[in-house]
């Protein structure tokens, strides 16, 4: 399809560029005040509509939107399509539209592609305090907007349009494609409780989340899950949710494919990984369980294999364990500290200081062991492990002190 007349396009809203640099929502004083905006410019609702080629869909998707929120928000909404260049002229159809509905602002992206990113962008670009997201192929009804809005009016920080409440139902899904959305739900909710388990419908595309729930955050979203990673990294009180009926697509084509479903499960484990940065204990726990397993089993095999007397054994495998917890704490635990004090010789240092402390650990560590041990009483193993779990408490408390000197601010990471 070739461009359309300059003079055609005269009359049609310019198109928005599309935002480059991380994924990060401004604040809501910062779309004010920042970007010389007066605060009237803002508006209530921003709906964002990403699209790859839905252009036998999307005049009547605006339309019905516009039918909506001209009702609920009158003067005080705004619509973005997020088109990512699509072959079929999405974005074109979408521009020449932008006449009869002055709300509507269409953004061509060409160096940038995929659904989650299209809806961050968007939102980047948008003025509203509450920030929108729909599928652009009629899936999802747009009257939903209306009750999902007065979720938000009552109080919710987000608000999902839901298939799995009151109301909510998928229209014709084959047995297989439930199996799939279950499966994907429960494995959701086995890496990520705290996350997943929050929403009805963690899978939804339909949803109103307030600005200021997820504004100064970096978003780091691969593939379709977008409200997973809002979820994950947004700061909610109430979460609302509405039923709504899956429609099935009258036109256009479907982009899932296998893709989606691999992507799905590395943004899970990248967001599990993340919220784990979220304590710094946890970490070290973490990591000191690692040790226990290098411990543990190079402990079997020189009891196995050698003749080593106990302490020597015991003494061999926690020094090995020290190289190993301190490799994971530097570039795990304590990474933001280990940064920010670079350089080899540094780091030498801090290995020879941890080793200090944990080879003092390791005194008490051995004299525990043949304590517990010399009367026969406590099984060997048994005794080990109390030797670490002694061990390891020391060299928590030694170390966040005097190694990596870890202060109360940095703690509330
Ligand atoms: N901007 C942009 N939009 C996309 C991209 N991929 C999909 N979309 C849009 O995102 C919405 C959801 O995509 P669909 O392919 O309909 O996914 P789905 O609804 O889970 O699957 P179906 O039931 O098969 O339609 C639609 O509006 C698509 O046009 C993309 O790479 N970029
Ligand atoms: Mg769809």
């Amino acid at each position: 399809m070739g461009p359309t007349l300059p003079i055609a396009t005269a009359k049609f809203a310019p198109l928005l560029s599309a935002p480059v640099g991380p994924l990060e929502i401004d604040g809501p004083a910062i779309i004010s005040i920042g970007h010389h905006r007066r605060p009237t410019e803002t508006v209530s609702l921003s709906v964002v509509i990403p699209t790859y080629n839905e252009a036998t869909n999307i005049e009547r998707l605006v339309a019905r939107i516009h039918q909506t929120l001209s009702v609920a928000l009158p003067g005080d909404h705004e619509i973005i399509v997020v088109d990512d260049d699509s072959p079929d002229g999405t974005w074109q159809i979408a521009q020449s539209l932008t006449p009869i509905y002055p709300a509507l602002r269409v953004m061509r992206r060409t160096q940038e592609r995929g659904l989650s990113t299209a809806v961050v962008r968007g939102w980047q670009a948008a003025r509203g305090t509450t920030l929108a997201v729909i599928d652009g192929d009629l899936q999802h009804p747009p009257e939903i907007l209306f009750p999902l809005w007065n979720k938000i009016q009552s109080g919710a920080d987000l608000a999902i349009a839901s298939r799995h409440v009151e109301g909510g139902g998928v229209s014709d899904w084959s047995f297989a494609r439930r199996i799939l959305s279950r499966g994907a739900q429960i494995i959701g909710l086995m890496l990520l409780p705290e996350v997943v388990g929050r929403a009805s419908d963690p899978m939804s595309g339909f949803f109103l989340v307030r600005r200021r729930a997820i504004s100064g955050v970096r978003l780091n979203p691969i593939g379709y899950k977008i409200l997973i990673e809002v979820l994950g990294r947004g700061n909610f009180g109430t979460i609302g949710d509405v039923g709504y009926v899956f429609q099935e697509r009258e036109s256009g084509g479907s982009k899932v494919s296998g893709k989606q479903y691999f992507d799905y499960l590395r943004h899970l484990l990248r967001l599990r990984l993340a919220r784990m940065k979220a304590s710094r204990l946890l970490r070290f726990g973490i990591v000191g369980l690692s040790g226990v397993v290098v411990d543990m089993s190079l402990f079997y095999v020189l009891r196995h294999r050698t003749t080593l007397p106990i302490g020597l054994s015991g003494g061999l495998s926690a020094e090995i364990a020290i190289f190993n917890n301190f490799a994971w704490n530097e570039l795990w635990t304590f990474r933001d500290f280990s940064q920010s004090q670079p350089g080899a010789r540094r780091r030498l240092k801090r290995l020879v200081k941890f080793n200090m402390i944990c080879v003092a650990g390791l005194a008490f560590h051995l004299g525990l062991l043949v304590l517990l041990t010399a009367s026969g009483g406590v099984n060997e193993y048994a005794a080990k492990l109390m030797a670490i779990a002694a061990a390891t408490t020391w060299n928590y408390w030694i170390n966040s002190h005097l190694n990596w000197r870890v202060t109360e601010a940095a703690e509330t990471d």
